[in-house]
């Protein structure tokens, strides 16, 4: 098997209240799992195999369906858990608030921003915040397990913070309620990882 789901960096109670253990277990344990299950699948014997996540999903649109669907799914779970922390909230400190203020906004400008890129994704996909080409942040919402790492998305770059807006990421405790878990989910940010993930994009 290439790829290994990762575990999960906290218990799946860890986040309550603000997303539920029972929805953790499901969707770390099953939709995660399967995206993992179903990437190896995909790529076994074939001139993927071997290759990171991120050189599959760089030209994706060369890929099969399966492949852009499980592979997005794979890598989107994956940084997920690492950016949503029981010690989360608040706001970011040091170089990428700057760059959060220098190219977005105040940070109450920018929880707007994402929140209402979370909001306004029709259907199931992700909100993002972004390093572009130019080393520049952006905002933007991508459909289905798609990223901005891939070369179909419109705003392309790294991603350094995720929501999944999927009904299966909150549907159990929030019903069709999504902003207010969009709310919740900016109490266990992990701005450490995420500040993390920017300097690496950064280098
Ligand atoms: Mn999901």
């Amino acid at each position: 098997m290439s790829f290994k789901l990762p575990d999960l960096p906290y218990a799946f109670d860890a986040l309550e209240p603000h997303i539920d253990a029972r929805t953790m277990e499901i969707h770390h344990d099953k939709h995660h799992a399967g995206y993992t299950n179903n990437l190896n699948n995909a790529i076994a014997g074939g001139p993927l195999e071997g290759k990171s996540i991120e050189e599959i999903l760089a030209d994706v649109s060369n890929h099969s369906a399966a492949v852009r669907n499980n592979g997005g799914g794979y890598y989107n779970h994956s940084l997920f858990w690492t950016i949503l922390s029981p010690n989360g909230g608040g706001e970011p400190t040091g170089a990428l608030a700057e760059a959060i203020n220098k190219y977005i906004g105040t940070f109450a400008e920018f929880k707007d921003e994402f929140s209402r890129a979370a909001a306004t994704q029709f259907g199931s996909g992700w909100a993002w915040l972004l390093v572009d080409k130019a080393g520049h942040l952006a905002v933007t919402n991508t459909p289905n397990q798609d990223n901005p790492l891939m070369d179909v998305t419109n705003v392309k770059g790294t991603p350094i913070l995720g929501l999944d807006v999927w009904e299966h990421a909150y549907y159990l405790n929030y019903q069709n309620r999504r902003p207010d878990y969009i709310t919740a989910f900016f109490n266990v940010i992990n701005w450490k990882e995420v500040a993390r993930r920017y300097d690496a994009a950064m280098k």
